[in-house]
């Protein structure tokens, strides 16, 4: 199953709105005899790419991350033609939230063994952006952030660059090609002129006060939410955006994300759109650089609230802590998602 995963990690950025997938089949002495993954969406799944390269009984059980889908979609059921190739046993990383989907029952109703729940929470955290679209038809927020040890992300005059090194920014790329699009504010334009390149990028400017000669407007396909104006011009999509208390209202956007089909969105900002994005996240990614400005004025990098008990806190879960020298990065979810 871990071979599965690590297959299906080859197509990311590539399969949305689909999984990502990949199967692994042995022969009944438990040797590898064939693999696969779904490259890209609207391609074969992961379990019809392997099963293309072995014959009739050659197989003896398939291991796959997620159950094998057994309706028409843009592709014929995989549990055709795993039943056709004779499989005898199907392991599952885990069951398939689309509600389309009753792969184990078929493959149950053809006598073939089936183990489920293999390495489950491994293959939930890999699709969970498809899980979030499937089950709650939304849009996946994850959040990036880079700060110092005193949780600063800029000074008071707006400096910013860098506070993480070459590795840790290397490993942001990586990050961002996970994700649909980016999203980021008309403050951090102004401030930092970044070219941010990615697909699609969701530019939040409610005055429509950027220069559109900045950086970001380059290159991708631009989404840009405003309270002004609608209509296309070029590469921008104008989004007349409601406002509230003065400021873009992010239920419309991440509402109106998922209506654009797209299906995740990395969120890279200054502490204001960062702190404001907490309540909508499923996610954060957020880089630790070993310094500390000790200044009270300099910019936090979450800026949403102010409070007065400490029980005022908004808690995470620690996911997961990697280094990158001399960074280290940590991934969190807000406890209950
Ligand atoms: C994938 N790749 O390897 C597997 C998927 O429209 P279709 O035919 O591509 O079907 C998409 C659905 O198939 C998807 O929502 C998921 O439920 C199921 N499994 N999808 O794209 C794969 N195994
Ligand atoms: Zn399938």
């Amino acid at each position: 199953m871990e071979k599965c995963i690590e297959l299906a990690k080859k197509a990311e950025g590539l399969t949305s709105p689909n999984p990502l997938v990949g199967c692994v089949i042995t022969d009944e002495f438990d040797n590898v005899i064939a693999t696969g993954y779904h490259h890209k969406y609207g391609e074969n799944h992961a379990e019809r790419d392997a099963l293309l390269k072995i014959n009739k009984g050659e197989g003896d059980t398939l291991y796959v991350n997620l159950e094998p889908c057994s309706h028409f979609g843009k592709t014929p059921p995989c549990t055709d033609i795993i039943i056709e190739k004779g499989i005898k046993h199907v392991v599952i990383g885990m069951l398939d939230p689309n509600p389309a989907v009753s792969g184990i029952k078929k493959l149950k109703e053809a006598g073939i063994d089936v183990t489920t729940g293999v390495l489950e929470d491994e293959c939930k955290k890999l699709n969970e952006v498809f899980i979030k679209n499937m089950t709650q038809k939304k849009t996946f927020v994850a959040i990036k952030t880079a700060a110092t040890l005193d949780g600063k992300t800029a000074t008071s005059t707006g400096s910013s660059k860098w506070i993480t090194s070459e590795k840790a920014r290397a490993e942001v790329k990586i990050i961002r090609n996970r994700y649909d699009a980016i999203m980021t504010s008309s403050s951090t334009i102004i401030a930092d002129n970044p070219q941010m390149f990615h697909r699609k990028k969701i530019i939040l400017d409610r005055e429509l006060k950027t220069n559109p000669e900045s950086q970001i407007y380059k290159q991708g396909e631009i989404y840009l939410f405003n309270e002004k104006k609608d209509g296309l011009n070029g590469n921008i999509n104008f989004i007349k955006t409601p406002v509230k208390d003065g400021k873009i209202s992010l239920e419309f956007v991440f509402e109106k994300l998922y209506k654009l089909g797209i299906m995740s969105v990395l969120v890279e900002s200054g502490g204001k759109l960062s702190g404001r994005t907490l309540k909508y996240a499923d996610k954060i990614y957020h880089f630790i650089a070993p310094k500390i400005t000790g200044d009270n004025s300099s910019k936090s990098c979450f800026d949403f609230q102010k409070i007065t008990d400490i029980s005022q806190c908004l808690n995470f879960r620690i996911d997961g802590i990697q280094t990158f020298n001399p960074d280290i990065l940590l991934t969190y979810y807000p406890i209950g998602k």
